[in-house]
């Protein structure tokens, strides 16, 4: 008997934060079950999520790509192997602890008693709530959110939020086929999806630590995607192409 909830973590070259992190979600109460997608990283990876999963063949779950294909396609993969596997409270969570694995129950927990349909780990919700991050990449994050938010209408402050959990009926809802983004603007299409199909979005504030091993995969062209995006969005959400 599967749990029903699955956090999905998309990995690339986080060898040295994947065992304490799969250790952190196993101890989580109430249990979750996770699932690793990960792009054939070259420091294996993938190796050390099947060792642990030896101890949880149940609850430790992987996706393994043959090459970087990119954040959104990789959380698409998740989406369909959770809905395929039925569960309902659907988590996404980077691998590099700037997300703690204990605010995931925090996540959860509105989605479960139905306050909410997503419920979004926030760090712009209370202040600014990120640690170690240099100015100018808070100033980037910041200004991009600001950006995101006017022109999508989005009804949340931190619009390019990877943490969060999605009830099953929001993603049995969004098209995957459509979905094209792929780094920052990926969130933002879930979100914008999610709220124009009239689900409800809730932020749960929550304190972002820039990672301390392995290095950041974030890139201009992420940037630029998201850039774009948004106003393709919006265009197509007006022709009610969405
Ligand atoms: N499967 C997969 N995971 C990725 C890819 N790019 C980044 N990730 C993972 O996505 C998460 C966030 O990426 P990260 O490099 O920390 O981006 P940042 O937090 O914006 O600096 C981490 O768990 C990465 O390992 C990719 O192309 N494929
Ligand atoms: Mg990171």
């Amino acid at each position: 008997m599967r749990n029903d909830s699955l956090v999905i973590i998309p990995t690339y070259n986080e060898s040295t934060n994947i065992v304490r992190l799969l250790r952190h979600l196993m101890d989580l109460e109430p249990e979750t079950d996770v699932l690793i997608v990960d792009d054939g990283s070259p420091d294996g990876t993938a190796d050390l999520v099947k060792k642990q999963k030896k101890e949880f063949p149940d609850r430790i779950h992987i996706i393994e790509r043959e090459g970087k294909l990119g954040l959104g396609t990789a959380y698409v993969k998740g989406f369909k192997y959770a809905l395929e596997h039925d569960y309902i409270y659907i988590c996404e969570m980077d691998a590099d602890f700037s997300h703690n694995p204990s605010d995931i129950p925090r996540l959860i927990d509105p989605v479960r008693n139905g306050e909410t349909d997503v419920a979004i780990g926030s760090r712009y919700s209370r202040g600014i709530s990120i640690v170690n991050w240099p100015l100018r990449r808070l100033i980037l994050s910041y200004m991009a959110n600001l950006y995101a938010r006017v022109i999508t209408g989005i009804p949340v402050k931190d619009t390019t939020a990877g943490f969060k959990c999605i009830h099953r009926k929001v993603l049995e809802s969004i098209n995957m086929e459509r979905i094209r983004s792929n780094g920052y603007a990926f969130q933002i299409e879930i979100h914008f999806r999610a709220w124009k199909a009239g689900f409800r979005l809730k932020e749960v504030s929550i304190i972002f630590r820039e990672r301390e091993e392995g290095v950041s995969k974030m890139s201009k062209s992420i940037v630029r995607e998201a850039i774009w995006r948004v106003w393709t969005l919006k265009i197509r959400s007006l022709f009610g192409k969405l």
